[in-house]
Protein backbone atom coordinates (compact mmCIF):
# COMPACT_ATOMS: atom_id res chain seq x y z
CA UNK A 1 0.00 0.00 0.00
CA UNK A 2 1.41 3.32 -0.75
CA UNK A 3 -0.42 7.34 -0.03
CA UNK A 4 -0.07 10.43 -2.47
CA UNK A 5 -0.65 13.56 -2.40
CA UNK A 6 -2.83 14.77 -4.75
CA UNK A 7 -4.19 18.44 -5.16
CA UNK A 8 -7.22 19.66 -7.39
CA UNK A 9 -6.17 23.21 -8.22
CA UNK A 10 -7.73 26.19 -8.46
CA UNK A 11 -9.09 26.02 -12.45
CA UNK A 12 -10.75 22.72 -11.25
CA UNK A 13 -12.45 24.11 -8.31
CA UNK A 14 -13.51 27.17 -9.70
CA UNK A 15 -15.20 25.00 -12.54
CA UNK A 16 -17.66 22.75 -10.24
CA UNK A 17 -15.28 19.46 -10.91
CA UNK A 18 -14.14 18.24 -7.57
CA UNK A 19 -16.73 15.28 -7.60
CA UNK A 20 -15.86 14.41 -11.14
CA UNK A 21 -12.29 14.12 -10.37
CA UNK A 22 -12.85 12.50 -6.87
CA UNK A 23 -14.29 9.68 -8.48
CA UNK A 24 -12.06 9.13 -11.25
CA UNK A 25 -9.43 8.42 -7.72
CA UNK A 26 -12.22 6.29 -6.05
CA UNK A 27 -13.20 4.46 -9.74
CA UNK A 28 -9.95 3.56 -10.10
CA UNK A 29 -8.67 1.72 -6.52
CA UNK A 30 -7.42 4.98 -4.80
CA UNK A 31 -9.36 5.47 -1.50
CA UNK A 32 -9.69 8.86 0.17
CA UNK A 33 -6.92 8.53 2.91
CA UNK A 34 -7.36 12.42 4.07
CA UNK A 35 -8.96 15.47 2.15
CA UNK A 36 -9.77 19.37 2.82
CA UNK A 37 -10.16 22.49 0.81
CA UNK A 38 -7.52 25.53 1.27
CA UNK A 39 -6.84 28.83 0.28
CA UNK A 40 -2.98 28.72 0.18
CA UNK A 41 -1.24 31.91 1.00
CA UNK A 42 1.66 32.50 -1.51
CA UNK A 43 3.97 31.39 1.51
CA UNK A 44 2.66 27.76 1.15
CA UNK A 45 2.57 27.81 -2.84
CA UNK A 46 6.53 29.41 -2.83
CA UNK A 47 7.37 26.91 0.00
CA UNK A 48 5.23 23.73 -1.60
CA UNK A 49 6.87 23.96 -5.16
CA UNK A 50 10.56 25.00 -4.21
CA UNK A 51 11.64 22.39 -6.22
CA UNK A 52 10.84 24.94 -9.24
CA UNK A 53 12.04 27.60 -7.73
CA UNK A 54 14.57 28.79 -10.48
CA UNK A 55 12.17 27.47 -13.21
CA UNK A 56 10.74 30.69 -15.71
CA UNK A 57 7.31 29.53 -14.64
CA UNK A 58 7.74 29.38 -10.99
CA UNK A 59 5.90 33.06 -10.78
CA UNK A 60 3.05 32.31 -12.95
CA UNK A 61 2.56 28.72 -11.27
CA UNK A 62 2.86 30.61 -7.62
CA UNK A 63 0.18 33.21 -8.66
CA UNK A 64 -2.14 30.75 -10.60
CA UNK A 65 -2.02 28.39 -7.40
CA UNK A 66 -2.78 31.32 -4.87
CA UNK A 67 -5.84 32.49 -7.67
CA UNK A 68 -8.40 30.45 -5.46
CA UNK A 69 -9.04 27.31 -2.86
CA UNK A 70 -7.66 24.07 -3.57
CA UNK A 71 -8.87 20.68 -2.48
CA UNK A 72 -5.89 18.57 -1.20
CA UNK A 73 -6.07 14.88 -0.55
CA UNK A 74 -4.40 12.01 0.17
CA UNK A 75 -5.10 8.93 -1.82
CA UNK A 76 -3.93 5.38 -0.90
CA UNK A 77 -3.92 2.10 -2.75
CA UNK A 78 -1.21 -0.25 -4.57
CA UNK A 79 1.36 1.47 -6.54
CA UNK A 80 -0.61 5.17 -5.59
CA UNK A 81 2.09 7.02 -7.04
CA UNK A 82 2.33 5.91 -10.26
CA UNK A 83 -1.58 5.06 -10.18
CA UNK A 84 -2.19 8.95 -9.67
CA UNK A 85 0.10 10.27 -12.51
CA UNK A 86 -1.34 7.78 -14.78
CA UNK A 87 -4.94 8.96 -14.17
CA UNK A 88 -3.69 12.70 -14.21
CA UNK A 89 -2.57 12.57 -17.58
CA UNK A 90 0.60 14.12 -19.29
CA UNK A 91 1.66 17.62 -17.74
CA UNK A 92 0.36 19.78 -21.06
CA UNK A 93 -2.93 18.85 -21.18
CA UNK A 94 -2.69 18.65 -25.10
CA UNK A 95 -0.34 16.10 -24.86
CA UNK A 96 -2.68 14.00 -21.84
CA UNK A 97 -3.92 10.72 -22.91
CA UNK A 98 -7.57 10.82 -23.74
CA UNK A 99 -9.69 10.08 -20.38
CA UNK A 100 -7.01 11.15 -18.43
CA UNK A 101 -8.40 13.93 -15.54
CA UNK A 102 -6.01 16.52 -17.71
CA UNK A 103 -7.52 16.01 -21.08
CA UNK A 104 -10.70 15.91 -19.39
CA UNK A 105 -10.65 19.01 -17.39
CA UNK A 106 -7.50 21.39 -17.98
CA UNK A 107 -7.28 24.26 -20.11
CA UNK A 108 -3.20 24.45 -20.96
CA UNK A 109 0.09 23.95 -19.24
CA UNK A 110 -0.50 26.46 -16.46
CA UNK A 111 -4.26 25.75 -15.46
CA UNK A 112 -3.66 21.62 -15.65
CA UNK A 113 -6.47 20.58 -12.79
CA UNK A 114 -4.61 18.85 -10.56
CA UNK A 115 -1.32 17.94 -9.01
CA UNK A 116 0.17 14.72 -7.52
CA UNK A 117 3.19 13.77 -5.98
CA UNK A 118 5.77 12.22 -8.90
CA UNK A 119 7.71 9.84 -6.34
CA UNK A 120 7.03 7.96 -2.82
CA UNK A 121 10.18 10.29 -1.05
CA UNK A 122 8.28 13.45 -2.49
CA UNK A 123 4.82 12.03 -1.32
CA UNK A 124 5.75 11.96 1.79
CA UNK A 125 7.09 14.98 2.24
CA UNK A 126 4.33 16.40 0.32
CA UNK A 127 1.78 14.38 2.70
CA UNK A 128 3.58 15.61 5.78
CA UNK A 129 3.70 19.25 4.20
CA UNK A 130 -0.69 19.66 4.82
CA UNK A 131 -1.32 16.70 7.15
CA UNK A 132 -0.82 15.58 10.52
CA UNK A 133 -0.91 12.23 11.18
CA UNK A 134 -4.20 12.32 12.62
CA UNK A 135 -5.64 13.53 10.02
CA UNK A 136 -5.39 10.77 7.84
CA UNK A 137 -7.25 7.25 7.89
P1 LIG B 1 3.55 17.94 -12.96
O1 LIG B 1 2.49 18.80 -12.31
O2 LIG B 1 2.98 17.15 -14.12
O3 LIG B 1 4.30 17.08 -11.98
P2 LIG B 1 5.91 19.64 -13.02
O4 LIG B 1 6.99 19.55 -14.05
O5 LIG B 1 6.20 19.13 -11.66
O6 LIG B 1 4.60 18.93 -13.64
O7 LIG B 1 5.49 21.18 -12.94
C1 LIG B 1 4.67 21.66 -11.90
C2 LIG B 1 3.61 22.55 -12.47
O8 LIG B 1 4.23 23.71 -13.03
C3 LIG B 1 2.82 21.94 -13.63
O9 LIG B 1 1.73 21.16 -13.20
C4 LIG B 1 2.35 23.16 -14.38
O10 LIG B 1 1.19 23.73 -13.79
C5 LIG B 1 3.52 24.11 -14.19
N1 LIG B 1 4.42 24.02 -15.36
C6 LIG B 1 5.31 23.05 -15.64
N2 LIG B 1 5.98 23.30 -16.78
C7 LIG B 1 5.50 24.46 -17.23
C8 LIG B 1 5.80 25.25 -18.39
O11 LIG B 1 6.64 24.93 -19.22
N3 LIG B 1 5.07 26.41 -18.50
C9 LIG B 1 4.14 26.79 -17.59
N4 LIG B 1 3.83 26.06 -16.49
C10 LIG B 1 4.51 24.91 -16.32
MG1 LIG C 1 5.54 17.64 -10.41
Amino acid sequence: MEQTLSIIKPDAVAKGVIGKILDRFESNGLKIAAMKKVQLSRQDAEAFYAVHAARPFFNDLVDFMVSGPVVVTVLEGENAVLKNRDLMGATNPKEAAPGTIRADFAENIDANAVHGSDSLENARNEIAFFFSGREIS
